[in-house]
């Protein structure tokens, strides 16, 4: 352990006791029927990571009804059109209602504390993120009892999953009923990188920033760009199914490849999305285990990055299989075996961690001794797949299941249940039993490898996966039966820890068991529901080691912000490399908006999926008017004038531009819509290179005067808009609002005329996959058109109500900077769609 350090107290002198008081009383948890309307991150962190856990139940039960059928030869328990259901349902499941969530649910839960703020910056946009999932994910799952859940996989190939070979709804459900959750995904990213970089206590530069945040930083910035390939991949597919826009259909110029490089280009960093956020558990939970810091800090921090990026160009290795170029089977061989690198040098962080301290086997240290038994071994096998040769014969065989489950439940299944038990007394009042733990940990650890080792074996003996049953004889029996009796004793271990939870866990925000491990990190100090009393400066890694009377301290309110200055919700924001104090966040209240528009946003979904439009329209107003009440209520304004934080600091309560906490996230969202776009642009230079043919000569496009004129028009809004900006920086206000309400019709009437021109052109998007690629730039134009408008009108209106001035200008400033995004986007689509086939050919 590092030398004692001391700090200057910014907040020296004794506390009022009122101040507390009002701490109490302003971060009050809403009772009876409002406890809805709850947005405190550590009671929603708590319903998050419990709804993760229930669809962990709820696949690990199909996965057990699957494990039944498949015990013995021939068994027609269930038959193969609910098996195709079963294993479709419970990969899905477990990729996109458990494992995503349930990281993103422990970032919602322990983030702030380990930050040392009071909550997240948006911590409606978590609730909302929760409940768009947690109605969502339930209809979801609840297909299955209906015969209604889709049956093409968890990746959902086309041609399998098109109408054709595909009638009835169930596959819509799959493409539908995820749609919540990539919403809900992308909403909690904003939130954890916002609050990774912008919440943390004065003192906590860059280098010593938790590695879980580090991990959930790289966690949410993979979304940002993983997610938008899936948004795409799904709306495509979705397009082709109903309107039959044949983006996947060859006969008509698509590629059913186009999925795989969409899906893949998600699905691989997936992986890293999942097992990134558990490793960065690890590496909190071995060092206090050990009782020392962490061995390579910096190396773990670069592993992590390293390993974010490195996971974007993988996706072929899911592919090797496709038939495409050997050049690019050597690339993407080679990059996988890269990625072990990085994975290795975590691993011999940890090695060196628990060789360097004197390790406290308990429960926790257990389950991560199982994590690294378990991972590496996937990771070996890992290597294995990477080979082409042999991944040519392992290719859809139950080696890759046994794979995919070694690094899937060793790399992120053993990881949580490590953090279950360490992070227990975090919340609840009691911890977890030691001697059930370790009952728990047995069963799982013996029964995963008992299920999963034998797979390998059943694999290379030729069984293939996604088969309901098989013939007797054929060498799969015994390793069959084995692998199901392991598959029971997970299922014991996960009874066994729902038991003993349901004994010990009770929520307790003041009263929580505390520190029981003798941790290091900011998490452990002592909290309430407002999380810390006062916001400490900490001077390391591991601040409650080096700083002997922090707790004390903050519990006594002698650090940053003792009270609520503003008699409101605050938190502290600082600046995103060196954490220095900025200005005071005034944070939102319970409310019921956020509750009902992730309702009603999952209903939209849902309805959708039954084709029922009109209903699932009228969903999606009622959601949109939610968000909107919701939106019309931030951006107070200065309500009050800078306030004293202690040490002689004085910060204001309000920030716009570049350094307020919504800009960035207006950033962010920006990044996820361009990542969409690029995908888009992907997809149709990839159409192009497939089938040229269908793309037709310069002579059927429309002629060049409706982009020509649809792009004048579209920078005239952006230089009306941008005029708007500086008429309001001068207080005109009436020039402000006529020149934002004159781009309004300008940026409609581009949208118009790029229609008129492809109906002049007598371009359908059924006629071939070209026209749909077209109409899909189009309809993002509109898309974008439309979303752009709505929030020009919706300052408009905050204008017309007086909620605008030349101080008070954050939602103006948002709307701004994605208008000029929108028309970027549009002039890069046009320019595209009208300017390629000119140029090539
Ligand atoms: C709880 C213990 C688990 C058991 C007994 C289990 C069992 C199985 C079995 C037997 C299959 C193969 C079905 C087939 O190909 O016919 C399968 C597929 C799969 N499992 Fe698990 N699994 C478990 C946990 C998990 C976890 C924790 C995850 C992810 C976080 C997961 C993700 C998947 C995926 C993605 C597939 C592929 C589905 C597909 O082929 O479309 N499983 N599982
Ligand atoms: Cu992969």
């Amino acid at each position: 352990m590092s030398a004692k350090r001391q700090v200057e107290l910014p907040n020296p002198a004794p506390r009022p006791a009122e101040e507390l008081e009002e701490l109490r009383r302003v971060w009050a948890v809403p009772r009876g029927l409002r406890t809805l309307t709850v947005i405190n991150n550590n009671h929603i962190g708590v319903y998050y990571v419990g709804t993760a856990f229930l669809f962990f139940i709820f696949a690990g039960l199909l996965a057990l009804l699957m494990r039944t059928q498949l015990a013995v030869p021939e068994n027609d328990l269930v038959g193969p059109n609910l098996y195709n259901q079963l294993f479709t349902m419970h990969g899905t499941v477990m990729m996109f209602l458990f494992a995503v969530p349930a990281v993103e649910a422990m970032g919602v839960l322990l983030l702030p504390n380990m930050l040392g703020a009071r909550d997240l910056p948006f911590p409606r946009l978590s609730a909302y993120a929760f409940w768009a999932y947690f109605v969502g994910g339930l209809v979801f799952f609840s297909s299955i009892f209906f015969d209604l859940a889709p049956t093409g996989g968890w990746f959902m190939y086309p041609p399998l999953t098109s109408e054709r070979y595909s009638p009835g709804i169930n596959e819509d459900f799959w493409l539908l009923g995820i749609g919540f959750i990539e919403i809900s995904a992308i909403a909690g990213a904003i939130e954890i990188i916002v609050g990774v970089l912008r919440t943390r206590s004065p003192g906590m530069t860059l280098d010593r920033i938790p590695i879980f945040a580090w991990a959930l930083l790289v966690f949410a910035i993979m979304i940002v760009f993983a997610f938008p390939a899936v948004i795409l991949a799904t709306t495509l597919l979705e397009l082709e199914r109903a309107f039959k826009w044949p983006f996947f259909s060859a006969d008509l110029g698509g590629d059913p490849l186009l999925w795989q490089h969409l899906f893949w280009f998600f699905g691989h960093p997936e992986v890293y999305i999942i097992f990134l956020p558990a490793a960065g558990m690890v590496s909190m939970i071995v060092p206090t285990m050990a009782r020392t810091p962490l061995v390579g800090y910096r190396l773990v921090v670069l592993a992590l990055v390293g390993t974010g990026f490195l996971s974007f160009g993988l996706w072929v290795h899911h592919m090797f299989a496709t038939g495409i170029p050997q050049l690019s089977l050597s690339f993407f061989s080679a990059a996988s075996m890269a990625v072990a690198i990085p994975s290795g040098i975590q691993i011999f962080a940890w090695i060196a961690t628990f060789a360097a301290g004197r390790v406290q086997m308990k429960t926790p240290s257990l389950f991560v001794l199982g994590f690294l038994f378990t991972f590496v071994l996937g990771g070996l096998t890992g290597v294995m797949v990477a080979a082409v040769p042999f991944n040519w014969q392992a290719h859809d065989t139950y080696f890759i299941v046994a794979h995919l489950h070694y690094v899937l439940f060793g790399g992120m299944v053993f990881p949580l249940f490590a953090a279950f038990y360490y992070w227990m007394p975090y919340t609840s009042k009691n911890a977890l039993s030691e001697r059930v733990g370790r009952w728990v940990f047995g069963l799982i650890f013996v029964g995963f490898n008992v299920a999963f080792l034998p797979m390998h074996v059943t694999g290379l003996a030729g069984m293939p996966r996604r088969v309901y049953t098989y013939p007797a004889g054929l060498g799969w029996d015994t390793l069959n039966l084995v692998s199901t009796i392991g598959a029971y004793m997970i299922a014991a271990g996960v009874l066994l820890f729902v038991i003993d939870v349901a004994r010990k866990f009770r929520m307790g925000s003041e009263d929580n068991a505390g520190d029981v491990w003798k941790a290091g990190t900011l998490e452990w100090l002592p909290n309430g529901i407002y999380s810390n009393r006062s916001i400490p400066i900490i001077t390391s890694r591991e601040p409650l080691w080096d700083q002997p009377d922090l707790a004390k301290d903050v519990e006594d309110g002698h650090y940053y912000l003792p009270g609520a200055p503003t008699g409101g919700r605050e938190t502290l924001i600082t600046s995103p490399v060196d954490a220095k104090p900025q200005y005071v966040l005034q944070m939102p209240y319970p409310s019921w908006d956020h509750f009902i528009a992730a309702v009603f946003t999952a209903a939209f979904f849902m309805l959708l999926t039954f084709k029922l439009v009109v209903l699932s329209v009228v969903c999606g107003v009622i959601a949109i008017g939610a968000m909107v009440t919701w939106l019309w209520s931030l951006d107070p304004g200065p309500t009050h004038p800078p306030v004293h934080i202690g040490g002689g600091i004085r910060l204001p309560v309000y920030a716009t531009g570049p350094v307020s906490q919504s800009w960035w996230a207006m950033v962010i969202l920006i990044l996820v819509a361009g990542s969409i776009f690029a995908c888009a642009i992907f997809s149709y230079l990839f159409l192009w290179t497939v089938s040229p043919d269908v793309w037709p000569s310069a002579s059927s496009l429309p002629p060049a005067g409706y982009p020509l004129a649809a792009a004048a028009l579209l920078v005239a809004s952006s230089l009306c808009v941008a005029y708007s900006s500086r008429a309001l920086a001068r207080r005109s206000a009436v020039m402000t609002f006529v020149s934002l309400a004159l781009a309004v019709p300008l940026m409609v009437s581009a949208f118009g005329i790029d229609m008129a021109g492809l109906f002049e052109a007598e371009l359908s998007p059924t006629d071939s996959a070209y026209a749909a690629a077209v109409y899909l730039f189009l309809s993002l134009q509109g898309f974008y058109a439309f979303v752009v408008v709505f929030m020009a009108c919706f300052t408009l209106a905050r204008q017309a109500a007086g909620k605008l001035s030349s101080v008070r200008r954050v939602t103006f400033d948002n709307t701004l900077l994605f208008w000029h995004y929108t028309v970027a986007q549009t002039l890069t689509g046009l320019a595209l769609v009208h300017g390629f086939p000119r140029l090539v050919g």
